[in-house]
């Protein structure tokens, strides 16, 4: 069966092509700083907003039609599972990731659940085998139903904590199982409404302990894909434990997991943290936590995690600035955790998100390669922090000087001057390097 006829495989036509089901960026072999861009960008379907998601919101039910909605659960899973790999193909896209239960539906008891999952693994496996796609990261859904409504890791019932660590071991044994590049821990409903009711160290001791016990279990698979942690500051609970990248690496160094533990970054869970998202890469890179992209965008006026297809090329340019200066993605990459608008209804919608999406993160990665090819921050940046390299400078980033001799230092200088930072200068710079 074919859910797409509608497209064809959508191919490189460079930008003059008025062909809206065509790249004008994305050339997947072109070399980038000696590359193909495919490599460089790795980019990566989300079964959950693809493929299951319907549109719904807190004020209406589903919109969103989709060939397979009046199947019963296990044969909608298993279309679902057709319907992707052919809209992965198509696109030329070869990676995806899913939760648990964005696959296969719960079944009766927990036991269900797993045979269900069998499966719809089967399934996915054959088609892997078929595509060549591969999976780059597998996670558990520990947020969606009503038992999770206390937390997983973090829920005051330790029945719940049992029943997490049941999903997180059947779903890494999956990850496993279809040779996935690495697992990732987003908190979900790990956090709190209030603190009147709320043991908060208790709790981010369990989500500590819950982490430990998975890498244990990781060890005893051998299973070796990174582990990655997905922070988001708010939503679903008003405070998500994992913050953002500073707090989760505070929590990684607390419970000893920071050797094990990468970043997957999500533009629209930066901003909601009040940061961009070049700030959280930058955290991740300069402090060697760098993994993984969760690639999306949100709303300027909105303040929850409106999950839209990236467009802008400016924010995916210093995106992959980040990413190429921390030595591009090893087993991360540009996942698409991007859904399509209530509003839009068919499926050739989904391959107008996909088709922006991947077109302005391979713009930004010409942009981006251009810009560190001719070094234009690094050497403003060297040049600004001169001071440090001789004399003085030199003295106080080697350690060699004490607050007293600094104080004497200071005595003697007559007048402090300062240079510009040029900021309006690098800002035309980085301009002309997007209008290329
Ligand atoms: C939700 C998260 C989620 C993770 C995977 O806000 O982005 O989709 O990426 O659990
Ligand atoms: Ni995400
Ligand atoms: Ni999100």
């Amino acid at each position: 069966m074919i859910f797409f006829p509608e497209v064809q495989n959508v191919k490189y036509e460079g930008i003059d092509s008025k062909n809206l089901l065509a790249f004008k960026h994305y050339n997947p072999e072109e070399l980038v700083m000696g590359k193909p861009m495919k490599e460089h960008l790795r980019f990566a379907m989300s079964y959950w907003h693809t493929l299951t998601g319907g549109g719904n919101d807190p004020f209406g039910d589903n919109t969103l039609i989709r060939q397979w909605d009046n199947l019963t659960p296990m044969e909608k899973a298993k279309a679902r599972v057709k319907a992707g790999f052919e809209f992965m193909e198509k696109l030329g896209i070869e990676y995806f990731c899913f939760h648990d239960k964005d696959i296969a539906p719960e079944g009766e008891t927990l036991r269900e659940y797993f045979e269900n999952l069998n499966i719809i693994v089967d399934v996915i496996e054959d088609e892997m085998k078929r595509t060549g796609i591969k999976l780059l990261w597998g996670t558990s859904n520990m947020f969606s139903h009503p038992r999770f409504v206390h937390g997983a890791g973090t829920s005051c019932n330790a029945e719940v904590f049992a029943w997490a660590s049941a999903q997180i071991k059947n779903a890494l044994d999956i990850t496993k199982r279809l040779n996935g590049e690495g697992y990732v821990f987003w908190g979900g409903r790990e956090g709190y409404e209030t603190l009147l009711n709320t043991d908060m160290k208790l709790e981010l001791d369990n989500l500590g302990r819950l982490l430990n016990l998975a890498v244990d279990y990781s060890k005893e698979i051998n299973f070796t894909g990174q582990f990655y942690i997905e922070p988001k500051p708010k939503e679903p609970t008003k405070h998500q434990y994992d913050f953002d990248v500073a707090t989760v690496l505070n929590f990684l160094k607390t419970y000893n997991l920071q050797n094990k533990f990468k970043m997957n970054i999500e533009a629209n869970h930066a901003t909601l943290a009040g940061h961009t998202f070049q700030h959280e890469l930058r955290v991740a890179r300069i402090n060697g936590v760098f993994g993984s992209v969760d690639a999306n965008r949100g709303d300027l006026l909105l303040g929850w995690d409106t999950d839209q297809f990236p467009s802008d090329v400016y924010d995916a340019s210093l995106a992959m600035y980040e990413v190429l200066m921390a030595g591009g993605f090893t087993s991360g990459g540009l996942n698409f955790d991007a859904k399509v608008r209530r509003a839009s209804l068919d499926s050739l919608d989904l391959f107008y998100g996909y088709i922006c999406g991947m077109d302005t993160f391979a713009k930004g990665l010409k942009v981006a390669s251009k810009l560190i090819e001719d070094k234009v921050f690094e050497n403003f940046i060297e040049n600004r922090y001169s001071s440090y390299k001789s004399g003085l400078g030199k003295k106080i980033i080697e350690n060699k000087i004490t607050l007293k001799e600094l104080s004497e230092y200071a005595l003697d200088i007559k007048e402090i001057k300062n240079t510009s930072g040029r900021q309006e200068l690098l800002e035309n710079i980085l301009n002309s390097y997007i209008y290329k």
